[in-house]
């Protein structure tokens, strides 16, 4: 691999005493965005549960019992009319997922059209739909898809624990047909698995040595589900300044992308959001659901957004 970063020098940037590197983090934040906007993204599940995947944190995984109700893919009607609802409440981009271990291509053109369709509608389109040939993804960039998110979640070396179904590898050859169809990378990690914060580093590491970084880089924190194992096993959560190291962190190594933070805002205090925004956040998920789970209510991202003096990006690039 063609290191941009080493995990010493990253380990180093992530240590520093904790104002120099938010301080860093906001330097560099400034320098190249807007560090008053904050862009809003929806999700819609456009295929929900029964996935033969058995990521120890996912509501949607077969493995575990949840509370999910299984739902076939959505027809395009339906995928349109969540899109022009979206819009009207401040997203400028519109992210389908479903709970696929890969793509089928029977699904294609219903797919195809849900993007025509969306991005018909003058939203920035996102797909999530697991791993994706090469001759999937130039389908979609035909199409005008402009992002496909394929998170690496956590480190390689404590991934095992937590996926078994899916390699690693696996992981990024989809992210590397995704770049060679010349679609934006959205690509990030769940923090609060109990992993070390070595695995932490190990994950920006991956993340900003990418052969070209993604645009997009969605932090999540675990939401825990009832029924998955992580939720069961009952991990500590991630410690809120830690979990603000992270975000810095990010945003000193990949200067130039849109950093979500992304699931478990619910759970976070408006004072740890500021902080993320401080650090170099640009970009959440908007609207009163993520895929499956509940994310804060459209009164409190504005009120938030409206005490901070933040205002909803109106185009995200
Ligand atoms: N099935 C597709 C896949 O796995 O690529 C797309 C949807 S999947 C739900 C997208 C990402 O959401 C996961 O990779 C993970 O990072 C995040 N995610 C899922 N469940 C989560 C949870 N309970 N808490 C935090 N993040 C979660
Ligand atoms: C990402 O990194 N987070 C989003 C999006 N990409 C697809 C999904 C969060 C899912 C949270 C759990 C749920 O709604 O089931
Ligand atoms: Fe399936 Fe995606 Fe959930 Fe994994 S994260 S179980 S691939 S829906």
């Amino acid at each position: 691999m063609n290191q941009r970063y080493t995990k010493e020098g990253i380990e180093a940037i992530y240590t520093q005493p904790f104002l120099n590197l938010v301080f860093q983090a906001a330097t560099v934040h400034r320098a190249h965005h807007d560090a008053n906007q904050v862009q809003w993204s929806t999700l819609l599940s456009i295929k929900t549960g029964a996935c033969p995947e058995d990521c120890g944190y996912c509501a949607q995984s077969a493995h575990f019992k949840t509370k999910v109700k299984k739902e076939k893919l959505l027809d395009t009607e339906k995928v349109l009319a969540e899109a022009k609802i979206a819009k009207a409440n401040g997203s400028t981009r519109f992210c389908m997922g479903a709970a696929w271990r890969k793509v089928s291509d029977a699904d294609m053109p219903e797919l195809e059209s849900m993007v025509q369709g969306v991005k018909a509608l003058g939203l920035e389109t996102c797909m999530t739909l697991g791993t994706l040939s090469s001759e999937q993804a130039s389908r979609f960039q035909q199409a005008g898809l402009d992002y496909y998110n394929h998170n690496l979640d956590t480190s390689r070396e404590y991934y095992g624990d937590i996926i078994s179904t899916r390699p690693f590898d696996e992981r990024l050859a989809t992210l590397q047909n995704v770049r060679n169809a010349g679609l934006k990378v959205c690509c990030g990690g769940i923090l609060g698995m109990g992993e070390t914060r070595s695995d932490r580093i190990a994950l920006l590491w991956e993340l900003a040595n990418l052969p070209t970084p993604p645009e997009s880089v969605p932090i999540n924190s675990l939401v825990p589900i009832p029924g998955t194992p992580l939720a069961d096993k009952g991990v500590e959560p991630i410690e809120p300044l830690e979990f603000v190291r992270v975000i810095a962190t990010a945003r000193i190594l990949m200067p130039k992308s849109w950093l979500r933070l992304s699931a478990g805002r619910e759970t976070m205090s408006d004072e740890l959001q500021a902080l993320c925004f401080m650090a170099g956040v640009n970009s959440i998920f908007a609207g009163e659901k993520l895929l499956t789970a509940t994310n804060p209510e459209f009164q409190r991202d504005h009120q938030l957004l409206d005490r901070l003096g933040l205002s909803i990006a109106s185009v995200s690039n």
